[in-house]
This record gives structure tokens, C-alpha cells and sequence, in this order.
């Protein structure tokens, strides 16, 4: 005979979404109602499985005294140091196995507990009620007060409320909260993050006084033909409605129309306003905007937006997903210093304070839901909860408490169904549910590739020429998708060095009307702070499955410093474009915003010679609508002298924001007028051969091998072509990837073991030439290479010619000659692009001028080690005691460890200086691309086995 037990935790496996909630509401701080924070110290005991312990803790009167400490909101896992489990990352594999609705019996199960007393004047327990909110936990809660169960959910991103008036007590009141790592919940939380359980939002108490509002719901429309807003404000219990500014006071549920400044991500206008019921005063800040699907386009107050966006997950380096409210503005500031528009919550309900700060600052929003089912994909979608009536309930629960908690906010625009959760009914109830709820927002998800539910077609790392052909309206689909626009929900994977292409997205974006932008995957870096490895991801707390770096992929680094990948971003979106060929001495200024004039900011226009400027002074603009251009003219050029020379014109914010200073570069262009002249050298110096050593003008070289050993003072170590970089992210690609994923293939052909026979070294009236043939063990393949050196006595002149031979199928990573310096060398200067990293196609924001660095800043310190910090188009450079002037243009890395160091390190701690400073100076590389997670870089940006002539003109400088 078996039988199965019930236990007191079967909650766990249930597939509804709980029991003993409020219903779902708007989320807002009262005025005057009284609100008692739970954050802070709790006390936390973690046992091993869902019942290991039972219920007595929640009992008044426990003895917890032994228990440890967790602050509340946080992770348990990210406190303790490791006494409490560690965290656990994969991408879209659920760690635990597959059987809706069932979970481990291993089931970490965090107690917590809080005793706390009601302040002093906290109002009488009879006047009202009280409710309990939790605003998040993972994955599933049971909650007592007082020793009564009041009641348990799911549902981790999203609020849950508890009626608890009846059993508060003025002092002493304990709150117990049983939070389980898995639940039934997991199944539908399969986002690509860490695992990370926990109390890790706000907990709050919350006085409700008799006659105080339930829920609420502003309505408020723009009508740009008149110019007039239109606003109403439903609430569940009558009151009124003012707005000050506005001259409005009208009773809840009536509709009032008055002339108003639209809200819009540019031009954030926020009424403030004031909801007043018999119990309660609510705050409004009210934005008027109106959101519609017309012409097949998604128009915000009559225009079309270009979403110019990213995804944002939740994410602190030691904090985990429980943000404090300055990380949250740290992150709207930075998204608005680089020219973003737009965020997609992904993929789940922020914060609520992140919404406000985007109503505040301005970013138009597509709040997704807490849904992500990606793990069936697996099982060819086999049991998916989303076509599953019996998960249907728990599917609206999520979308029902998203859109309740955030209706309110105007920066709002879209409502997303969830992420990667294959198709089903129950992604066709919600759109429903939501739809019919609230008709003044569009509804979004991915996954419906026949836009059946929702609004607008929406596709993930589609590649260009692709998106091209949907821009183009020959991508065929349904009779509705072809009526709807495009947006790429994520695009631009942002791994490691890149992404790379994203400036050829942008074309296509602003030239077809039906693509309307896109999100680049993602804002942050989901890395650990971590004593030894610095930041710390996928694998490194021992977990059996695992998905490595790929949880760091974001645009900035988990410390939120800006990665290259942003600043190339902020360039590509920027405001306004300016452009010009030098030919007639004019820059054409184009307005690329969607709805303000360029009166916010200020043009300036510098004159370059040789990269460094001589005269500079204000542009006068017209203020042109958003979508015209102006051909402006620029002030007379100064005389070169024979000198590369050039405009470069910035755009600035004219007067302080609130999210930048007055000056603050939004765009800026340059303007070429005299092209540079290239170093010329006349080859008068006859090599001097002697018993080890052949002296050519300041340089001397091995009489045997003919290898560069001095020039002048500087000694010169391994000087030889390379064709190898420590592959990026992008380059290895991502196991699914179409494109051929040259990172592996350059392994396979021993791109990295290249071996470099002597053919000859020829001692000529005025040159010393080296013949080599650079080739992998196995390959016929082979580089044939020569170096041929000449001097006029002062200089020295290196040109390189490389002829491919044999079958190449492979581009090259990197073309271009390699050596060793002292360490001594520190600061290197340089005429070219800069001031970041930049590659064939992640060079947009490289700018050229003169730039100076130590070697230590020219590295980017991407989590996992990798190719990078190359600048880009560089005329010359200075380091050691050397000056290099190129013919053509080159560019040039120099790091303290090798290449070889730089591909095997995992982490940044593994780069330890050397006492070498190597330096690449390189004819090409091989674009980035996005093939993490997208397409390789475009073919224009492949560098090509082909034959290839280079040169350097090297002399010391002191
Ligand atoms: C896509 C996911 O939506 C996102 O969460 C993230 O995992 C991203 O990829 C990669 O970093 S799904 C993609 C594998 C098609």
C-alpha cells in the first residue's frame, strides 16, 4: 500500500496564485495616512527543505535568540558570506527537473522573522484598518502576524496585500515570513538571471483610515489637434480631484478638459495633483499623453515614436535585485546622459520608485510581466504553463497585479505579456484581461509571432537584412502583422566587447517609418562583487548547471561604470545628427528628436589642426521641429598649414535639467577639411652589417634572424606580424547562432599558434628586408610576410607586406606587427580616434583628436577578459620613448600582459603586470558583431585574408 502525505507546505506546488490577498491595486505613497516601514534587520533561520521545520516560529513567544541577522529588503544567499547557499545562474534552463508543478525536495526555506511595535503615534487600532504590503519576494511566501496565518503567495516582482488591522497590537508584534527558494511560481520565472530568493523589496504597513481609497485610476489623455488634455480619475470611493496648476476640481469619475502641456519622454510635464477622499489624501502626478496603434504605427500624441531603448533587469553588484532608491536614479541619470528614450522592464515589474523616477525624467516605458516559461523549449514546449488552463489563474493574477500596481504612470506606453514563454491560452487570456482593463496602452510579446493578442510585431536579434525587409514591408507574415510595426524588443547583445553593428540598425530604423527602434540587450552587468575574482558569474559558487558570462551583458559594468558599448550607443541615438563632407564649409544639422525643438540646446563649433583645436565659438542653429535639417555654415578656416584640419560642431544642453547640467554633450559630429599628409621618408641610409648586429639609421637588428633589436635608446622586444586577439564573446558566439562563429573556427585553423619560419634576410644598398612565412602547425595555410626597414638616418621606416596563401576560409582577427617595450613605458598620447575603444563597427563615438591615457586606462575591464581597448584610426602615437606615425591610419592596443594571458584570464584578477608593455599595431581588425546573441559583424566589416601593404615610420622621442 503507498500513500501520499499532505503537509502544511503543499502550497508550494500549487499552481494558483495564492490565498488571503487583497485584490490587486494602485500603488502609491499617501499623503497623510500613516505607513510604518519592515525594512531593516530581520531575523533569519534557513533550513534545507520546504518542511524541514514547522510552524511553531511564527508563534508570539519563540525563541529565535539563536537565529542569524538578514537585512530586509535582501537576498539571503548574498549575506552571511556563503553560511546561507550561494546563488545560482542559468540562462534558460530551469536547475531543478522539469514536472509542473513540482519542485525539489531540496528546497531552501528562509524563516524570517521581525517582532515590531506601532510608533507612538500611530493611529487608533479602531479607526480603519491596516494592510501589510510586500512589493517583492522570491519565490513564494506564507505570511503570519501574531501567530495567524493570514495567507501566502507568488508571484515574486509583483505586490502582494494583507488585510491586518485585526490582528495588530500596539507593541510587540511579530511578523513571520516563510519564503521558499522554489515553488510552483519558478516555473514561470525562468528569466535569464540569477536564482536569488528572498525578501527583496520593501515590506510595509500601511493605515487605511475609514473612508481612505482602494484603488484609483487616472485617465489622462492629450488630444494634440487642440492641445487639450482630458482627465479623469476613477476611484473606488468618491472624493475629489484638484489640480492647482490646471484650475481643476471636479469630483471623482467626471471628465474635465482643459488646454495642458503633453507628457512626453522629451518633455516630461508632470501635473501635480490630489486625489481627496473622506479618509485620505493621495497624491497625482499626472502626465497627459495619449497612446495609440494608427497607420500601422505606434503614435504617441498624434507622432511615431523611435524607441531608442534598452532592457533593464534589477541588478547591484553586492545587493542582488533589491535596488535602494539612488541605484535606481543612478540608473535613469545614466540612461539620459547617454540619449536613451526608452526601457523595457525585463522581464518583470520593476520597483515601483523606477517608474516614477521614468514618469519624472522621461523614458517611455514597456512594463513586462513576471512571466518567462523559457525552460519547456527543451521539451519542444511540452507542458507549457502558458497552455495550461489550470495555470491560467496564476497567468491573470500576474498580469492583473502588474497592471493594477502601475496603471498610473504616464511614462507607461506599452504592456508586455512576459518573455520567452512559447505560445498558449494563457498568454491569450492575459492580452485579454488587459486589453479590455486598460484600452489607452498597447499591448507587447515576442513570442506572438502572428501578433494574434498583441499590437505590434515584435522580434529579438533579428538580423539586418532582415529587419531591412520587414522596413520594407516584403516580410509577408499575417494580414494583421503586416499592418503593425516592428520593434526589436532586444537587439544589440551588449556581451563583453560590443555589440558591434548597432549604428547600422540605426540607419535602417530612420529610414523606414514601419521600424519604430529597439532595446539593446541589456542595461547591467549581472555580476557578483567577489573578493578573489573581482566580479563574479556563472559557475563560480560551484553550481552544476550553468551559463557562465552570459548573465554579464550589459552596457554598463556591474558597478555601473559605462562600458564602450554605451558611449558607441549614445552617439548612434543621439538627438541631433550633424553631418558634413567639408566641401562647402557647412555642417547639416538634423533634428532627429520626435517631438521638442532644438531649443534646448546650445551648438559650438571647434577647428582642428592636427588634432588639436585652435579656435572655437558658438554656432548660432535655427530652432527646427523635430524631423527638419538645416544646412548651417560654418566660420571661415583658419590656415592649415599643410595640416590634417577639420570642424568638430557639439551639441549642448543650453540650461541645467534635471538630469544633466547645462553643457552636457548630447551629440556632436566632425567635419573633415584637409586631409592629413602621410609620413614620408626618404630611404638615404645604407644598413651597416656588423658581427651580431646590422645598424640601419637608429636602429639595430640580429644579424642572423634580422629581428628589430633598439631604436636608438629603446629597446624593441619580438617585433613580428600577429594575427591573433583574445576572442571576444562575440567572436566564440552563442551555440544557436546561424552565422559561422569565426571565434571557434580561428582556434580550429591555429590562428593563435601561428609559427614564423625565416626565409631571408637581405642586406640591400638602402634597406634591410626580412622574408618570413607565418603559418599554423597542420594548415597549408600561410601568411607570406615582409618586413622591410629603410632610414634617412633619423627615423625609421617598417612596411610590411603580407600575401595570403593557401585556402583561407577565415577572416583574421587582427592584422598587424606586435612587440615588447619596457614597463617603464606609463603614458601613451595619440592622434586619432578616441577617447574610448573602437572597432570596424563599434566606432561611431571614436572621435579624432589628440588623446592621452596611462596604459592601465587603456584597458576596458570587461568581466571576463577579452580583446579590447583598441583605438581606433590613429594618425600617430607616442609610448616609450617611441613615436609611431602610420601609413595609412592604424590602430593600436598596449596592455602589460599578452595576448596569450589576455584569452586564457576568466576573470580580472587573472591580468597581473609583466615587465613588458606590449603593443599591437594593427592594419585591421576584424569587426565585433553580436553574435553572442545575433548576428556576426556585417561583411563590410570582416577583414579579409587578402594581400596587404603596410607601413610605420618609428623614431624616439625623448
Ligand atoms: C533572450 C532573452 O529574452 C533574454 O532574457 C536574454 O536571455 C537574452 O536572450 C540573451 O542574453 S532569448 C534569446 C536566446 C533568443
Amino acid at each position: 500500500m503507498s500513500f501520499r502525505t499532505t503537509t502544511a507546505v503543499d502550497y508550494v506546488e500549487d499552481v494558483s496564485p495564492g490565498s488571503g490577498a487583497l485584490p490587486p491595486r494602485a500603488w502609491y505613497a499617501s499623503s497623510d495616512a500613516a505607513s510604518l516601514s519592515l525594512n531593516g534587520a530581520w531575523s533569519l533561520r534557513v533550513s534545507a527543505t520546504a518542511d524541514a521545520e514547522d510552524d511553531a516560529f511564527a508563534e508570539p513567544g519563540f525563541d529565535f535568540g539563536e537565529w542569524a541577522e538578514v537585512q530586509v529588503p535582501g537576498h539571503w544567499v548574498l549575506q552571511g558570506d556563503g553560511a546561507f547557499g550561494s546563488p545560482i545562474y542559468t540562462n534558460h534552463l530551469y536547475p531543478f527537473p522539469v514536472d509542473p508543478p513540482h519542485v525539489p525536495t531540496e528546497n531552501p526555506t528562509g524563516d524570517h522573522l521581525r517582532v515590531f511595535d506601532l510608533p507612538a503615534d500611530w493611529p487608533d487600532l479602531g479607526d480603519g484598518g491596516v494592510v501589510l504590503r510586500f512589493d517583492g519576494v522570491e519565490s513564494c511566501a506564507r505570511v503570519w502576524l501574531n501567530g495567524t496565518d493570514i495567507g501566502e503567495f507568488k508571484g515574486s516582482r509583483l505586490p502582494h496585500e494583507f488585510a491586518v488591522g485585526h490582528l495588530l497590537k500596539p507593541s510587540g508584534n511579530v511578523l513571520a515570513v516563510r519564503v521558499h527558494q522554489w515553488s510552483a511560481g519558478s516555473y514561470l520565472e525562468d528569466q535569464d538571471q540569477w536564482w536569488l530568493s528572498g525578501i527583496f523589496r520593501d515590506v510595509t504597513l500601511l493605515h487605511r483610515p475609514a473612508g481612505s481609497v482602494l484603488d484609483h485610476f487616472v485617465h489622462a489623455s492629450y488630444d494634440h489637434v487642440a492641445g487639450e488634455g482630458t482627465l479623469r480619475v476613477d476611484s473606488d470611493v468618491d472624493g475629489r480631484v484638484s489640480v492647482p496648476a490646471l484650475d481643476i476640481d471636479v469630483a471623482t469619475g467626471e471628465t474635465v478638459t482643459v488646454p495642458v502641456r503633453p507628457w512626453t519622454a522629451e518633455s516630461p510635464v508632470l501635473y501635480d495633483g490630489e486625489l481627496v477622499t473622506e479618509g485620505e489624501r493621495v497624491p497625482l502626478r499626472i502626465g497627459f499623453r495619449t497612446v495609440v496603434l494608427e497607420d500601422g504605427l505606434i503614435k504617441v500624441n498624434g507622432t511615431p515614436l523611435l524607441f531608442k531603448g534598452v532592457n533593464r533587469h534589477e541588478w547591484h553588484p553586492e545587493k542582488g535585485r533589491a535596488l535602494d532608491l539612488e541605484t535606481m536614479r543612478a540608473d535613469v541619470l545614466l540612461m539620459k546622459r547617454h540619449n536613451l528614450n526608452a526601457v523595457r522592464t525585463s522581464h518583470y515589474p520593476p520597483h515601483p520608485a523606477f517608474l516614477d523616477l521614468c514618469d519624472e525624467y522621461g523614458l517611455w516605458v514597456i512594463d513586462e510581466c513576471d512571466l518567462e516559461t523559457h525552460g519547456f523549449v527543451e521539451q519542444a514546449w511540452r507542458d507549457n504553463p502558458v497552455d495550461d488552463d489550470r495555470w491560467t489563474p496564476a497567468l491573470l493574477d500576474r498580469a492583473a497585479r502588474m497592471v493594477e500596481r502601475d496603471k498610473n504612470h504616464p511614462s507607461v506606453v506599452i504592456w508586455s505579456l512576459g518573455n520567452e514563454a512559447g505560445t498558449g491560452r494563457g498568454l491569450t487570456a492575459m492580452a485579454e484581461w488587459i486589453h479590455d482593463r486598460d484600452g489607452s496602452r498597447l499591448v507587447h510579446y515576442e513570442g506572438d509571432i502572428d501578433c494574434r493578442d498583441t499590437d505590434m510585431y515584435s522580434r529579438m536579434y533579428a538580423f539586418h537584412a532582415e529587419v531591412e525587409r520587414i522596413g520594407e514591408e516584403l516580410d509577408g507574415g499575417t494580414h494583421k502583422r503586416r499592418g503593425l510595426p516592428l520593434i526589436l524588443c532586444e537587439y544589440g547583445h551588449a556581451m563583453g566587447n560590443g555589440p558591434g553593428g548597432i549604428a547600422d540598425y540605426q540607419r535602417l530604423f530612420e529610414a523606414h517609418e514601419r521600424l519604430q527602434g529597439g532595446f539593446i540587450w541589456e542595461w547591467i552587468d549581472h555580476g557578483i562583487k567577489h573578493e578573489e575574482l573581482g566580479f563574479a558569474y556563472g559557475g563560480d559558487f560551484g553550481e552544476e548547471l550553468h551559463d557562465g558570462n552570459f548573465v554579464c551583458d550589459g552596457l554598463v559594468f556591474p558597478d555601473r561604470q559605462p562600458s564602450p558599448g554605451l558611449v558607441e550607443f549614445k552617439k548612434v541615438i543621439e538627438p541631433v545628427g550633424i553631418e558634413g563632407d567639408g566641401s562647402d564649409g557647412t555642417v547639416r544639422i538634423t533634428n532627429k528628436q520626435d517631438f521638442a525643438d532644438l531649443s534646448a540646446f546650445a551648438f559650438e563649433w571647434s577647428y582642428q589642426v592636427d588634432g588639436e583645436t585652435v579656435e572655437s565659438g558658438s554656432l548660432s542653429v535655427p530652432p527646427l521641429a523635430a524631423g527638419e535639417s538645416a544646412d548651417v555654415k560654418l566660420p571661415g578656416a583658419p590656415d592649415g598649414r599643410g595640416a590634417e584640419t577639420g570642424w568638430t560642431v557639439r551639441a549642448l544642453l543650453a540650461e541645467d535639467t534635471l538630469w544633466a547640467p547645462k553643457g552636457h554633450e548630447v551629440a556632436w559630429g566632425q567635419v573633415a577639411v584637409a586631409a592629413r599628409l602621410l609620413p614620408s621618408l626618404a630611404a638615404s641610409d645604407a644598413p651597416v652589417v656588423g658581427e651580431r648586429l646590422i645598424t640601419l639609421g637608429p636602429a639595430t637588428f640580429d644579424a642572423r634572424t634580422g629581428e628589430l633589436r633598439t631604436i636608438g635608446g629603446v629597446h624593441v622586444n619580438g617585433l613580428r606580424l600577429d594575427v591573433w586577439r583574445a576572442p571576444t564573446d562575440n567572436d566564440d558566439g552563442a551555440e544557436w547562432q546561424t552565422d559561422t562563429r569565426y571565434g571557434l573556427l580561428w582556434r580550429k585553423f591555429g590562428l593563435h599558434r601561428m609559427r614564423h619560419r625565416l626565409d631571408a634576410v637581405e642586406v640591400g644598398e638602402d634597406s634591410l628586408t626580412v622574408r618570413t612565412r607565418v603559418a599554423p602547425a597542420a594548415w597549408e595555410v600561410s601568411l607570406s610576410t615582409v618586413y622591410r626597414w629603410t632610414s634617412d638616418g633619423d627615423r625609421l621606416r617598417l612596411t610590411v607586406s603580407v600575401g595570403p596563401e593557401g585556402d583561407w576560409t577565415v577572416p583574421l582577427p587582427r592584422l598587424g606587427v606586435r612587440f615588447g617595450i619596457d614597463a617603464s613605458a606609463d603614458r601613451v598620447r595619440w592622434f586619432g580616434g578616441g577617447p574610448g575603444e573602437g572597432y570596424p563597427d563599434t566606432k561611431s563615438a571614436s572621435r579624432i583628436a589628440r588623446w592621452d591615457a596611462t596604459v592601465d586606462e587603456l584597458q576596458t575591464p570587461y568581466v571576463r577578459p577579452q580583446e579590447n581597448g583598441a583605438r581606433a584610426d590613429v594618425r600617430w602615437t607616442e609610448i616609450g620613448g617611441l613615436r609611431i606615425d602610420g601609413d595609412p591610419e592604424f590602430s593600436f592596443t598596449a596592455r602589460r600582459w599578452t595576448t596569450e594571458q589576455l584569452a586564457a584570464a576568466t576573470h580580472l584578477p587573472d591580468l597581473t603586470p609583466g615587465d613588458t608593455v606590449w603593443v599591437n599595431l594593427d592594419h585591421g581588425q576584424h569587426g565585433i558583431g553580436s553574435q553572442s546573441c545575433g548576428p556576426g559583424p556585417l561583411p563590410q566589416y570582416y577583414l579579409r585574408a587578402e594581400p596587404a601593404e603596410f607601413s610605420f615610420v618609428f623614431s624616439e622621442v625623448s
